[in-house]
């Protein structure tokens, strides 16, 4: 009997552990996909790659806001260009999320999360930019920056593939303003964009076309793709997402 009891406890204490094991699981599935704040990158060895799991292009809801923003097409603009894709989600972007940043250093957020929360800073921007891209079919990536007088990682920006030159890119980009009545307001656009072969992270993947640098953060107009003309502009690290 006495022997039998022991069995007994062991077999409660074993199904005890079992649940706890479960639901700690359970929760931090759930805290991976959902939450808005994550975890703190400045503590994670894997300071870049671990950007890659916050890129949701298949998540339901990122998609059907980006296909509903690249669908919504006006007259006499061809809505199947990438052109239109790019631009279309740079100034979506620019015009419903608003920028606030982090209130105790920098967290990534979902893309999914930043899109409900309506707002965030240079990665949560990024993060969203790069899973709409994703989503409707272009190539994105991530880049981390230099933008003041140290040599340190201080700013996130989203990368997109664009198969030509920039100069016919700001030849779609005119034309698409023009269909929408926006005035250009500079005179000379200036795109900041890198050959895609010289990309690391790119590598083998492209032998031509640039990739523009999307950052509505520091873009200096909304209705800009990529005008951009901080300085310093330091690309440190291309992390690829998505495909
Ligand atoms: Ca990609
Ligand atoms: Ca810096």
């Amino acid at each position: 009997m006495r022997r039998f009891l022991f069995k007994i406890r062991w077999f409660i204490a074993v199904c005890v552990i079992g649940v706890i094991i479960a639901y700690m699981t359970i929760g931090n599935d759930y805290a991976v996909s959902y939450d808005d704040v994550i975890d703190n990158y400045e503590n994670s060895g894997e300071y870049y790659e671990k950007v890659v799991i916050y890129v949701e292009p298949t998540h339901y809801e990122v998609r059907t806001k980006a296909l509903s923003i690249v669908n919504d097409v006006p007259d006499g603009i061809n809505g199947n260009s990438e052109a239109w894709k790019i631009w279309s989600i740079n100034y979506w972007v620019s015009k419903h999320i608003d920028y606030v940043e982090d209130p105790h250093g920098d967290h990534y957020t979902n893309a999914y999360g930043v899109l409900q929360k309506k707002y965030g800073d240079c990665d949560d921007f990024s993060i969203l930019l790069a899973s709409m891209y994703e989503s409707v079919g272009l190539d994105a990536a991530l880049v981390f920056l230099n933008t003041d007088d140290d040599p340190e990682v201080d700013h996130m920006a989203c990368l997109v593939y664009w198969p030509d030159d920039v100069e016919s890119f700001l030849a779609e980009e005119k034309a698409i303003m023009k269909q929408r009545g926006i005035t250009s307001p500079v005179r000379q656009v200036r795109i900041r964009n890198i050959f895609a072969g010289t990309s690391h992270s790119m590598l083998g993947k492209y032998t031509s076309g640039v990739l523009l640098f999307i950052d509505v953060i520091m873009s200096e107009a909304a209705s800009l793709v990529g005008h951009i003309t901080h300085q310093p502009y330091d690309v440190l690290e291309i992390i690829d997402v998505g495909r």
